[in-house]
């Protein structure tokens, strides 16, 4: 046995029971095996064994009272992945399945995806098993304020910068700045993804959706095709959902799947996104609720399958939500490109289908890119002490969507697998990653 596979299962064997993370290591490092073997330097130097080992690991207790005065105690992680190329960059998830394999795969993951970007970021992630759903808005503060209480003394704006994921959007990054300004009386870029009313990029909130909207519209183009007039799935309800059906919208295709963890909503007729983010960015509530406004469409109480005839499917709520048999569905109902927002979607067998049958299919850590590009945008406007405009970061993002897709091409057609986007990502990603490691020594 070579020595990439080698040291694949030496991986696995060493963090039993981290499946994400395993997962994650297999997708990315398996498609790079040929060109590993092909220069010795990688293992005299031992990369595979150093780039899957986090730099650091911190795991900590958030104690935090709630609204009848109850004590609650929580897990928070921040694992800091690598930082060949910048500070360790990365969002925080609050949901609670987190635990130490699920953020470990989402830095393991955010290392290569911030590397395609071309920006100075290195590859972090952090958060926790605490449940925003339910909670008060003073709940969420109380718990966010606990958090940052010992997250603070791990991060600063060229250290490690957090952000948002699951659970985390505008509202928890507030509470969490207002706790390290407190705390380290300094007011500077630490996290992104902070509101508009003081140092955010406007655009930030936008970025990862219509980021994987402009790069899935340049893989179809690359193709002859075009989002015009298709039908488009989309799974989850959240910031990337959201703005990535707006986005979908304005380049004249119809969304007609929205879901959420409770159930699926489909509306033949094209999803009226008012409604949506009325639902889930204003009240908070399930989106079985869009009924109430549209009771012409229908509401499924079960996980989404991706039954629904359509072109293109755009998984954007969470890992593993697309199975061998919902690859299956998309393949049977005429799918001609699946492009992931969320981070792993597609299961490693699901990909499979998909490249067997000719679907066109875009890997997170280069599709859904536009949301830590444009926190980097975040970080570079807060440390000139400037403001960009909308149109300012709207166009860089556009520029960087395309860089991607552009490099990612190449490198599949430099390797014999034209339009392959899964190796050409993973290999130009870590080529620039371990050239970094390579540089700076052995550490
Ligand atoms: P949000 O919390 O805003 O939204 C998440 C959505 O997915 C919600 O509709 C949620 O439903 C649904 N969801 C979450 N977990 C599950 C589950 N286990 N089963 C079914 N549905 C679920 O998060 P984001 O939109 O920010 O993140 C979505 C995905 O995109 C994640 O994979 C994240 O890692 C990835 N991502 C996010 C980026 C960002 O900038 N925010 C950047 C790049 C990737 P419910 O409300 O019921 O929980
Ligand atoms: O998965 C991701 O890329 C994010 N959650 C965004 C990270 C960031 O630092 O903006």
């Amino acid at each position: 046995m070579g020595y990439a596979k080698r040291a694949i299962e030496e991986v696995i064997f060493r963090t039993p029971g981290e499946s994400e993370f395993h997962q994650s290591v297999i997708e990315t490092l398996t498609p790079v095996i040929p060109f590993i073997e092909s220069n010795k330097i990688y293992e005299e130097l031992a990369i595979i064994e150093r780039i899957t080992e986090p730099d650091r690991q911190v795991k900590f207790r958030i104690a935090w009272r709630n609204d009848e005065g109850k004590i609650k105690v929580n897990r928070g992680w921040r694992v800091q992945f690598n930082n060949a190329l910048g500070p360790y960059k990365g969002g925080l998830r609050f949901h609670p399945s987190v635990n130490i394999s699920i953020i470990k795969f989402l830095g393991f993951e955010q290392i290569f995806k911030n590397a395609l970007t071309g920006l100075p970021i290195g590859g972090g992630k952090g958060g926790s098993d605490f449940d925003p759903k339910d909670k008060s808005d003073f709940e969420i503060m109380s718990f966010c304020q606990s958090f940052m209480t010992e997250l603070f003394r791990h991060i600063a704006p060229e250290t490690d910068v957090p952000a948002g994921d699951i659970g985390v959007g505008k509202r928890e990054i507030g509470f969490l700045y207002g706790q390290y300004k407190r705390i380290k009386n300094v007011h500077e870029g630490v996290l992104t993804g902070k509101g508009l009313d003081f140092d955010g990029l406007p655009g930030r909130k936008e970025a990862t959706g219509y980021g994987l909207v402009y790069f899935t519209e340049e893989m179809l183009k690359s193709h002859g095709n075009s989002f015009e007039g298709k039908t488009v799935l989309i799974s989850g309800a959240g910031n990337v959902a959201i703005y990535t059906a707006e986005k979908v919208i304005e380049h004249g295709a119809k969304v007609v799947t929205m879901s959420d963890s409770n159930g699926w909503i489909y509306d033949e007729v094209g999803i009226d996104l008012n409604i949506i983010k009325e639902i889930k960015d204003i009240k908070h509530e399930r989106i079985y609720k869009y009924l109430e406004y549209k009771p012409k469409a229908k509401y499924f109480d079960s996980r989404f399958d991706w039954s629904v005839p359509c072109q293109i499917a755009l998984p954007c709520a969470t890992q593993n939500e697309i199975g061998l048999d919902d690859a299956k569905n998309l393949v049977k109902n005429g799918c001609i490109a699946l492009a992931e927002g969320a981070n792993m979607p597609t299961t490693l067998e699901a990909i499979e289908i998909l490249k067997e049958n000719k679907i066109l299919f875009a890997p997170a850590k280069a599709s859904n890119a536009g949301g830590v590009a444009s926190s980097a945008l975040e970080m570079s406007q807060n440390s000139s002490k400037t403001r960009w405009s909308f149109n300012d970061s709207n166009e860089k993002l556009k520029l960087i969507m395309k860089g991607i897709f552009e490099k990612i091409s190449e490198t599949s057609q430099e390797f014999g697998k034209s339009g392959d986007y899964v190796i050409g990502a993973n290999i130009c990603a870590f080529k620039r990653v371990s050239e970094a490691m390579i540089s700076q020594g052995v550490y």
